[in-house]
């Protein structure tokens, strides 16, 4: 990804990118209309850093070296029904495991209810990519 502006269509929504607001828990989200793609993975993997490369906005989500950062559903805006959702991690954070457990509970209720979710992007380690689960569940990989 280069950081040259272009006039792709792609790259004009995304660089107009804006905070709307955000949630803990599914009842508080955004109404269940229009369309969202997620990014997941594990704390700390570069949830929140990719959606500022991806937006050309270097702290449109806040980022921290320290495992645990994002603890809410916080979702942006590219136009009136179409958004980018930054999640909080699982795995390793380092907050207290009954804070950790309830946010997990509420990013599990994202994941299984909201209806508009049409992509997830799940960041991690090169690793991954050779995990044969996701080969199972026919899972795309790639390298950036
Ligand atoms: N080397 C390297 N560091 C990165 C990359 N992406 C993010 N980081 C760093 O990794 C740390 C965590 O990045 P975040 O984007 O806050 O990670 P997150 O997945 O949103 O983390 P949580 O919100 O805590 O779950 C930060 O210090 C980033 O600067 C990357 O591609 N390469
Ligand atoms: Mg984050």
């Amino acid at each position: 990804m280069g950081s040259s502006q272009s006039n792709h269509p792609a790259e004009i929504l995304l660089h107009q990118a804006s905070f709307l607001q955000s949630a803990q828990r599914l009842d508080q989200c955004p109404p269940d209309e229009g369309r969202e793609v997620a990014f997941a993975g594990r704390s700390n993997a570069g949830k929140s850093s990719a959606i500022n490369r991806l937006t050309g906005q270097r702290s449109l989500a806040r980022t921290s070296k320290t495992p645990g950062r994002t603890q809410l559903i916080n979702f942006f805006s590219l136009d009136d029904e179409r958004r980018l959702v930054d999640l909080p991690g699982y795995g390793y954070a380092k907050v207290a495991k009954s804070k950790r457990n309830e946010w997990q509970e509420h990013l599990d209720h994202y994941l299984a209810e909201r209806q508009v979710l049409v992509g997830l992007v799940l960041i991690g380690t090169s690793a991954m990519r050779f995990c044969p689960m996701y080969r199972l569940l026919g899972i795309q990989t790639c390298r950036v």
